[in-house]
């Protein structure tokens, strides 16, 4: 026995800036750097522990983890062994308040946690930018979700990928906003987000999208240092509505939306049009996420309940970053 098992929490995080292409999948290491808001309430918990068992044991919302899902664990606990130079197998425990693989990003919100709750486990004491660069190993997204608030995630221009890791802009309580989360449907996704940029990187629109995003990240810089909703909202749907083009424009194409998801994003625009500051971004699945002002949320929230489709609305402020509960 290493030690005892840590417990580490993470939250998930929204891209307004997206994430979408790798230039070395085997690294995890993208094609262009993205920018998120780390969200309260919506977190993935695991619990490391390392011993003398036979193998691995994963159990994520209390059921033994198999097929794929058990092998990008097991591969990620790979990493943190390699680092620590130990050799235990480890049992893993994950609890979650986001509902797994409907685009809600919890593989954002696991891979921290696991990074976290894993390397402390092991021994390993890294600081946030070690931290992050192990959480993209797993997830890219989750290299984001080891910080709170605003973060970047740089892309980083080494071949070892030392240099891509995330870094935070604002701290959680510096700008205080909400995302209005639309849930059309909490069916697994058909296609992950990982095949989903594997068959995007085959669109004639890839490489205009490539090329756009420097320009886009410099825009949500410089609105998020103003303080700028409109100018931060335009732009992230902006992110995301090219991001979802490329989809389209791909053989086959993919197309993550339901007739919800779209009507969601008119109501918003309405709302815009009659002065509410609200802007739409959508991930690689059918929710539609919404950034306003605290004091719009309610309006916001009622209106996208209206919506024929909406299962569920969550309004999350902003969160912090990946932190030990236990150990
Ligand atoms: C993002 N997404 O920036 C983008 C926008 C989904 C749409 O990051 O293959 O689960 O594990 O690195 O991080 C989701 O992709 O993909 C994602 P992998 P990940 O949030």
């Amino acid at each position: 026995m290493i030690g005892s098992p840590v417990t580490a929490r993470s939250n998930v995080n929204v891209a307004l800036v997206k994430y979408w292409g790798k230039r070395d999948p085997e690294l995890n290491l993208p094609a262009t750097g993205s920018l998120s808001l780390t969200l309260d309430g919506l977190w993935v918990e695991a619990e490391v522990g390392f011993g003398d068992r036979d193998a691995d044991q994963v159990t994520i919302d209390g059921e033994p983890a198999q097929g794929v899902e058990r092998d990008r664990v097991v591969r990620f606990l790979d990493l943190i062994r390699a680092q620590a130079r130990c050799d235990g197998s480890a049992r893993v425990v994950t609890r979650s308040r986001v509902p797994r693989g409907a685009g809600l990003a919890s593989s954002a919100a696991a891979f921290a946690a696991l990074a976290l709750a894993g390397s402390r486990a092991a021994g390993l004491r890294l600081e946030p930018p070690a931290l992050s660069a192990l959480a993209r190993r797993g997830s890219g997204s989750a290299a984001r979700s080891i910080f709170g608030g605003f973060v970047e995630w740089r892309r980083g221009e080494r071949p070892d990928g030392s240099d891509s890791i995330a870094e935070p802009l604002l701290e959680p309580g510096a700008w205080d906003l909400r995302v209005v989360v639309a849930i059309t449907s909490l069916a697994p996704k058909a296609i992950s987000s990982r095949d989903g940029m594997a068959r995007a990187a085959d669109s004639p629109f890839y490489p205009a999208w490539v090329a756009g995003v420097d320009a886009d990240l410099a825009e949500a810089r410089a609105a998020i240092r103003a303080r700028d909703l409109p100018r931060l909202g335009h732009l992230a749907e902006h992110s995301a509505l090219a991001m979802h083009a490329v989809g389209l424009a791909a053989r086959p194409p993919l197309l993550y939306w339901r007739g919800a998801t779209v009507e969601c994003v008119h109501r918003v625009w309405a709302l815009r049009a009659d002065g509410t500051p609200a802007f739409v971004t959508i991930d690689a699945g059918p929710q539609v996420k919404v950034l306003c002002e605290p004091a719009d949320a309610g309006r916001v929230a009622d209106a996208l309940a209206a919506v024929p489709g909406v299962e569920r609305i969550v309004t999350c402020a902003p969160g912090g970053g990946a932190e030990v509960v236990a150990a």
